[in-house]
């Protein structure tokens, strides 16, 4: 083998053993560089004739592009090997399976709101939903309550910046009880061709749960709470009915029959007699103490023909109650404010 075949043969394998891009132009360097051994040889050429020097020249010429088509494969080599390298490590595993999102739950709120209805709804109760954004009429003049009454002020109702046809101001409903007077018109429509050929109407029996709204903000109250009142009228419906139904209630919702009821009279301006309903549980953590958990009464004759019906006929009872503290309650949740901070920890206990 002559010399330049075997200077090709070792840059050959030299750049084969190069194991990266930086050993590759270290092994370029001893063939190609300034001393390398194939730049030597063509420094030797100087000495040479004319006629050695063309033929010197040709052979050592067709050895140096051997010599850089090597390493030009070389280099393309490990170019592709280490982006080999590269994607296998920033690989996906498309069969890993995905990150968890964790299943969501009601608001404990949410679910006292539907164990409420349902266990009415059990009774025969309606459910019935309507407008947050009320009359004045609606919200106060119809349930009796006079024109100078603290809860039309400002300090205690939300009003809306906008006039109703009676020129008052909307309110942000202080309480749902609107709501009751709302079903019960839309009740004696439905039967109006009924009653007209004869029948007698259909009790009112109905809940209305929802937001609230008041002046009021502290540890114990929210400008927005909510409520569920309830509303039985019929033609014999008396205090001994509500009586059983919101004991039935509260045994219910508790999951105990070991509590105690007592209706303490008191004053709304909706109802005539009107009663104050506390609970005592007989065992658990709050046992023994009297706990007020609703408001409740025959429903005032003003009131009743304030809905379209003759007191006279149609008599029955109302009950309100705050759906908050019941969770509280339910759940010995200690402070309101827990409710509406949306902390993660607090909600997740109730999934
Ligand atoms: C109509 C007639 C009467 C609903 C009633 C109460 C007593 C009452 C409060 C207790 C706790 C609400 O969340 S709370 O502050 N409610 O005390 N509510 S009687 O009376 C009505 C409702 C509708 C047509």
């Amino acid at each position: 083998m002559n010399e330049l075949d075997s200077i090709v043969e070792s840059a050959v394998s030299a750049f084969a053993q190069a194991a990266t891009p930086a050993d590759l132009e270290n092994a370029k360097a001893r063939y190609l560089g300034k001393s390398g051994s194939l730049t030597e040889l063509m420094k030797g050429m100087a000495a040479l004739g004319p006629d050695e020097k063309k033929s010197r020249g040709a052979a050592i010429n067709l050895a140096k592009q051997a010599i850089e088509a090597a390493l030009t494969a070389r280099r393309q080599g490990l170019a592709d090997a280490e982006l080999q390298a590269q994607l296998q490590a920033q690989a996906l595993d498309v069969s890993l399976p995905g990150r968890q999102r964790g299943t969501g739950g009601l608001h404990p709120i949410s679910l006292t709101m539907e164990r409420i209805e349902q266990i009415f709804a059990s009774m025969g109760f309606d459910v019935a939903d309507g407008p947050e954004i009320e009359t004045d009429w609606h919200s106060f003049t119809s349930l009796n309550n006079p024109p100078n009454h603290p809860a039309r002020s400002m300090q205690d109702t939300f009003y809306v910046d906008m006039k109703g046809d009676d020129g008052i101001h909307y309110n942000l409903r202080p309480h749902t009880s609107p709501m009751q007077v709302r079903y019960a018109h839309q009740h004696i429509k439905k039967y109006a061709d009924a009653v007209k050929a004869g029948a007698s109407m259909p009790e009112i029996r109905v809940i209305a749960p929802g937001r609230t709204y008041r002046v009021d903000s502290d540890a114990t109250h929210s400008p927005m709470f909510h409520q569920c009142e309830g509303l039985w009228l019929g033609e014999n419906v008396s205090f001994k009915d509500l009586k059983v139904v919101f004991t039935d209630f509260c045994r219910t919702f508790f999951e105990t029959e070991d509590l105690a009821l007592r209706f303490r009279p008191s004053f709304f301006p909706f109802t005539e007699p009107s009663a104050e309903i506390d609970i005592q549980f007989q065992s658990g953590p709050l046992a023994g103490r009297w706990l007020e958990v609703a408001g409740s009464g025959q429903v005032h004759p003003t009131v009743v023909r304030n809905m379209g019906l003759d007191p006279e006929k149609h008599i029955g009872f109302a009950f309100g109650m705050g759906p908050d503290r019941l969770t509280m309650l339910r759940y010995g949740v200690n402070d309101l404010r827990l409710y509406f901070d949306g902390d993660i920890r607090f909600l997740a206990q109730f999934r």
